[in-house]
């Protein structure tokens, strides 16, 4: 009788190449989930120079853009976007993780243009007018992007009137407004007032955020979304996106 040797590291390979679940929407090799996986893990751990070795080792072994995009740097990002949530990593932690994934997405970007990949939609973000604050935003920006949204990042000291006519200018599906003072939140009301003057009310949805805002306030002035913390604001962000595209 002959004898079997069963490869612990290949066990695992051919259940996930068996998996026919929504994530893996066509079969991979080994070979290519395993560096799938060593995108996701590098990129969990900040290690962006190891990220972008990989992505580009990937599209050279013939990997679509795509693919390595949402299966490896998106999966990545949303490990680190959920260990936020829970409280198991930090604000350092998500700045490196999203360094490592700006450096892997730029070396796909180009790529994904020749192919024609949309991204899922674009959002406009900023810190209102009057709010220096932006450490918040940013991170929210992060996770926009590590869902693979398109952002255009407006800054701080941004007035009711600029968040509504970029919008509109650039076709934003979402207006994310962050503020971190109560004497500057109430400029979130302002943009929700500018959006129905403007007559966009119905085509853009107004999300607000940032540490005095709460969901009564986004209640009181007619907003759409209020998000705790960066990561539920990009789920929200991403699930409006996807509402309006469909
Ligand atoms: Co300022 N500051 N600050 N400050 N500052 C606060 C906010 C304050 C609470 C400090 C205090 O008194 N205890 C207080 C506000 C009091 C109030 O209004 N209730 C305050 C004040 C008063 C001021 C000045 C007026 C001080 C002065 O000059 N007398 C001044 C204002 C300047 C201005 O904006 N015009 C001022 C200035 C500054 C610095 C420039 C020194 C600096 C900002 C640097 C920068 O951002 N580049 C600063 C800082 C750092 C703070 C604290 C210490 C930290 C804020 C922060 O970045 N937190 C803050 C005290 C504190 O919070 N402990 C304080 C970390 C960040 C990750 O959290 O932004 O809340 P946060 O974002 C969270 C969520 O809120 C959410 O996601 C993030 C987490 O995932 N989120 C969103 C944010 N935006 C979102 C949008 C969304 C969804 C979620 O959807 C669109």
């Amino acid at each position: 009788m002959k004898n079997f040797f069963i490869d612990p590291v290949a066990i695992p390979c051919i259940i996930i190449y068996n998996r026919t679940d929504n994530i893996m929407s066509e079969k991979r090799s080994c070979i290519e989930m395993s560096i799938l996986t060593d995108i996701s893990e590098a990129l969990q751990k900040g290690r962006a120079k190891i990220v972008s070795q990989l992505v580009t080792q990937a599209l050279d072994e013939g990997m679509s853009p795509e693919v390595i995009l949402n299966e490896g740097l998106l999966a990545g990002m949303n490990v680190v976007g959920e260990k936020f949530q829970k409280n198991e990593v930090f604000v350092p932690e998500v700045l490196i993780a999203a360094r490592a994934m700006n450096a892997g997405t730029a070396i796909i970007k180009p790529r994904l243009a020749e192919e024609g990949v949309e991204p899922l939609g674009k959002v406009c973000i900023g810190t209102v007018e009057g709010d220096l604050h932006d450490i918040g935003k940013n991170l929210v920006k992060m996770m926009l992007e590590g869902k693979g949204i398109e952002v255009i990042d407006l800054g701080t000291d941004v007035s009711a009137e600029k968040f509504v006519s970029t919008a509109i200018a650039e076709g934003c599906g979402v207006i994310c407004c962050s503020a971190l003072l109560t004497t500057t939140m109430n400029v979130m009301k302002s943009v929700v007032e500018k959006a129905n003057e403007m007559g966009v009310r119905d085509r853009v949805k107004i999300m607000v955020g940032g540490a005095p805002v709460t969901q009564s306030f986004c209640d009181a002035i007619g907003a759409d979304a209020y998000t705790s913390d960066a990561a539920s604001a990009a789920i929200k962000a991403a699930e409006f996106l996807a509402a309006a595209k469909a």
